[in-house]
């Protein structure tokens, strides 16, 4: 056998013989690579003289294509035998239980879900939500809603002061979400009908209290919103938020610089069993303050109060979500205990909305 036939035989011997796609090209790198075995031989050719490459040359050429061929087709043959492989060893159990997507299984924190809840249920009597900034001026916080130079919530020992600009202005972390419906008067004419939930801040930590909390307000301002207007209205939301078909409150006398008259709010609730249960029982249990707007504060926005009224309120979300919900611990809402809020949380695709149901 000549030389030729012989490399030929062992080349195409070692490119049956290759078990994978590596091996294949150690093969071709062998062969045909710049120093392989036959490309030295092309090399030969350059040196020979004519009569003798016209005779070597279609021999050598020959043997290269036979080799060439030879990889393509056994890289094939390789790569289906590969992917028949990964395709039995691929199989789908089906009878397997589905993983829970992570939109499943994240939690809504409590105080997301009460906000989403009180929101639904005033959209549903037509307010609007409306949003302010939590650092605010004295004027916004202060001074706009008629709180007299020395009142004590300006204290150092309840507000959050930044330190004073150059020119003396001190800003603050803003006490109540009130500030939004003086920024909500400044920025729209009457009729107004909106609710502001937020992140409301005060130098506070105990049990119960927060240094950050969480309110909500309400403000109606036209020609004739009367104190009849938002006791219907503090009804309704009561039985949709508690989720009772009745409930009874009660209107206790009382004082904040921005409302008069003032009131305090108490509903209907049984504690005896442990547990705190609406539109039942003999207790009462203090929910929210409210009182038709003062008149300095309507002038405060450029109102004329003999032609403008309304009213407005406020609720501490975080108590009334502790309240709902069964939840102990003001503190722990702010921990960010991923184990608490697997037990508290909601599920993120269960929006609370009228109709669909706003807690189940
Ligand atoms: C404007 C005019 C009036 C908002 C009101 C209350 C009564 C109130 C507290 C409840 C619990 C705050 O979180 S809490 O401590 N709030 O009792 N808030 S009336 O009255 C306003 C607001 C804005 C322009």
């Amino acid at each position: 056998m000549s030389d030729l036939k012989k490399l030929e035989a062992e080349l195409l011997g070692a490119v049956a013989a290759a078990g994978d796609e590596a091996a294949l090209e150690a093969v071709r790198v062998a062969a045909l690579g710049k120093k392989g075995s036959v490309s030295e031989l092309l090399k030969t050719l350059g040196a020979m003289t004519p009569v003798e490459r016209k005779e070597k040359g279609p021999l050598i050429n020959g043997l290269k294509d036979k080799v060439t061929e030879a990889i393509t087709a056994r890289r094939d043959a390789l790569r289906k035998a590969a992917m028949r492989q990964q395709l039995a060893a691929d199989t789908v159990d089906v009878t397997l239980p589905v993983r829970a997507a992570p939109a499943e299984r994240g939690r809504i924190h409590p105080v997301s879900q009460v906000i989403d809840e009180i929101t639904a249920i005033f959209a549903d009597m037509g307010f609007a939500v409306a949003e302010g900034p939590d650092i605010e001026t004295d004027f916004y916080n202060f001074t706009a809603l008629n709180f007299p130079p020395d009142h004590p919530a300006r204290d150092m020992h309840d507000t959050f002061f930044f330190n004073p600009k150059p020119d003396g202005e001190r800003l603050l972390l803003r006490t109540h979400t009130s500030p939004v419906q003086i920024r909500t008067m400044q920025a729209q004419k009457p009729p107004i009908k909106v609710v502001i939930p937020g992140r409301t801040y005060r130098c506070d930590s105990d049990q119960t209290h927060t240094p950050m909390f969480h309110q909500v307000e309400g403000l109606v301002i036209d020609k004739s919103s009367h104190l009849g207007h938002l006791k219907w209205i503090l009804a309704e939301f009561c039985k949709a938020f508690f989720e009772v078909d009745d409930v009874k409150m009660r209107f206790r006398p009382s004082f904040f610089p921005f409302t008069e008259p003032s009131m305090e709010v108490d509903i209907q609730c049984d504690r005896s069993g442990g547990e705190v249960r609406f539109g039942e029982g003999n207790d009462w249990l203090e929910i929210l303050g409210c009182g038709m707007v003062h008149p300095n504060v309507l002038r405060n926005v450029g109102l004329d109060p003999d032609e403008y009224q309304g009213f407005a309120w406020g609720m501490g979300i975080d108590r009334i979500a502790m309240l709902k919900y069964g939840m102990p611990d003001l503190r722990a809402f702010f921990e960010a205990d991923v184990r608490w809020l697997r037990h508290y949380g909601f599920r993120p695709l269960d929006f609370p909305t009228l109709a669909g149901g706003l807690s189940i």
